[in-house]
């Protein structure tokens, strides 16, 4: 894989379809929308293709969804790709992204490293003004902006981090040209996906790993595998089905949860079941668990109970794998979203390795030379900070596109998100968005929410354009409505238990509520198709 140089290309046109992200899901409708005769033109801040797995190229940073449905369904992709690893990691993804780009000649259609900024309605003429740094405004009569849910890096406010004289890095904005880790002493804080890859890998050749942890990740074995071609040949045929199968199951994957309840069967026939799910690795633990799982506190307790005994297993300290996986859970497994580890919990059996815990022990302030505790003073090179993102409506609240009534989407959300469907908000006529807020996003595997949200989006412009139509916008009522089925939902589960991204409970002074479409992807779809087939109902058209 080397670096790309692109063209700038300009917008000169006016445009039916501003897009704005290239990853899987702006890239998708780029190709759909294309090949459908739209005018239409893609924007990124990037210098390339790939959205996230452009920019998420920190040490150990993979994909958490097995290959076979992480990628594009196009039979001219799938069928001539090669895979090197079940779960592949972030310079694979680059690859492919070339590769997709290469095959679908997509970026002369693509403005890279240009950032947008803001857009205005312009009623009379029913377009968007969409103005970006470094390029002439760009006038559109859609915008669908496909910003993904980790467009936004968090970086809390540590007391002295300006003093900080070593290298400090958000793994959400790493250095595309790497940072050396080996032979350093490095420093992680925070111990979500981000976190744990990243202190999994350092552990590998860094002098010294310091790990900050807050809060345990109830992280489970991804069982990773090294790909031949014969691999990739061997599996080629079953890739259609499992194309077809995500739009069947609740998170875009290609398995469900089990149709039984945990506390409904035997203590011998749960363990049976958890050990097989265990062993085949990645999400199956979670998304393919018992149904009752994130519903019942009792069933919970059991697959934490389960999962705890394979840390402790694992660590040899007993005090330190009580803090990575502690008798009381910290949250009810399932409800904070879990990493794939592959040597997470072996790390701390190492010398050079220490986990710091962050209730006892919490950050006091930075230092020239490294971080202060109320053990000490510890200094390292490199500090990865791993805190996350302003997660899902991030990316929307920091483009300062103005509503109707000269509302951002920060003031518009004020007291909380509002969307039909989860693309289109009241006061932004022609703006939809793609895996954005209260559609599946944070629970669908991204490339399957690519394709069929990209779908439901393309559908929708064809209809428009069938039907002469040149405005779009949410209705108020439908937006409570679906506001409500989620909340509704939301409150049967043991969701609201945990602390987490899916709620925005993690940025300071953010509402908190269910960022995303809570029921599932078939849910989604059908609720999709009813809203279609009765004239897109819950939108006003004209
Ligand atoms: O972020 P996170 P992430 N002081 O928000 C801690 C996707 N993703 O970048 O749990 C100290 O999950 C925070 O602690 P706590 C994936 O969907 C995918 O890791 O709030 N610590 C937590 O440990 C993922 O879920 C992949 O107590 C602080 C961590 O920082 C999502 O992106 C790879 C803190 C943040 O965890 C986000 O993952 C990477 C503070 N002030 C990401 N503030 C793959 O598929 C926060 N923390 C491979």
């Amino acid at each position: 894989m080397t670096a790309r140089g692109h063209q700038n290309n300009s917008i000169n046109d006016k445009l039916d379809v501003l897009l704005i992200g290239a990853g899987f899901t702006g890239l998708y409708q780029l190709y759909q929308l294309r090949k459908r005769g739209y005018r239409v033109h893609l924007i990124d801040a990037g210098k390339d293709v790939g959205g996230i797995w452009h920019w998420n190229c920190y040490p150990g940073a993979r994909v958490d969804s097995h290959y076979q449905i992480y990628q594009y369904s196009m039979p001219e992709l799938w069928q001539e790709y090669e895979w090197k690893e079940a779960y592949p990691d972030w310079a694979q993804m680059q690859d492919y992204f070339y590769f997709v780009d290469k095959k679908l000649s997509l970026s002369k259609d693509i403005t890279f490293n240009t950032r947008v900024q803001s857009a205005e309605w312009d009623e009379a003429a029913r377009e968007w003004t969409v103005r970006c740094v470094g390029h002439q405004p760009v006038k559109a009569r859609f915008v669908i902006a496909n910003l993904g849910f980790g467009a936004k890096p968090f970086t809390p406010k540590f007391e002295g981090i300006d003093r900080f004289k070593g290298e400090f890095y958000h793994t959400g904005l790493w250095p595309q040209e790497g940072v050396k880790l080996a032979g350093k002493r490095v420093a992680v804080i925070g111990t979500g996906a981000s976190g744990v890859q990243v202190a999994q890998e350092a552990a590998l050749d860094a002098a010294t790993v310091t790990v900050f942890q807050r809060t345990p990740n109830l992280a489970l074995q991804m069982q990773q595998k090294q790909l031949t071609p014969e691999d990739n040949a061997t599996e080629r045929p079953n890739l259609p089905a499992a194309f077809e199968r995500r739009g069947q199951c609740f998170g875009g994957f290609d398995f469900d949860f089990v149709p039984q309840n945990a506390v409904d069967v035997t203590e011998e026939q749960r363990n049976e079941t958890y050990e097989k799910l265990w062993n085949a690795g990645g999400f199956r633990f979670w998304l393919g668990n018992f149904q009752d799982t994130v519903f019942d506190q009792e069933s919970n307790d059991h697959a934490y109970a389960f999962w705890r005994r394979k840390v402790h297993a694992r660590v040899k300290d007993p005090k330190v794998a009580e803090k990575l996986a502690p008798a009381k859970a910290p949250h009810p497994f399932g409800t904070k979203r879990p990493s794939l580890e592959q040597w997470y919990y072996e790390i701390f059996n190492q010398d050079n390795v220490k986990l710091v815990d962050m209730k006892e022990t919490p950050i006091l302030h930075f230092t020239e030379r490294g971080i202060v505790t109320a053990e000490g003073e510890m200094e390292f090179d490199v500090v990865a900070v791993a805190t996350g993102f302003d997660a899902v409506t991030g990316g929307l609240t920091s483009v300062d596109f103005r509503s109707t009534d000269g509302q951002n989407f920060k003031q518009k959300w004020a007291n909380g998100v509002r969307t039909h469907l989860g693309v289109a908000t009241q006061g932004f006529p022609n703006l939809l968005f793609g895996y954005g807020p209260q559609s599946p996003c944070g629970f669908c595997n991204g490339p399957t929410s690519a394709e069929y949200q990209g779908n439901l989006l393309v559908d929708l412009m064809d209809y428009m354009r069938a039907q002469n139509i040149t405005r779009i916008e949410a209705e108020p009522e439908a937006q409570e409505t679906w506001r409500d089925l989620i909340a509704g939902f939301w409150a049967t589960t043991l969701f609201p238990l945990a602390n987490s991204w899916y709620t925005g409970v993690n940025i300071p002074g953010k509402v908190v509520e269910s960022l995303n479409f809570p029921l599932g992807l078939p849910t989604y779809l059908a609720k999709v198709k009813e809203s279609a087939d009765n004239g897109y109902a819950g939108f006003k058209l004209d």
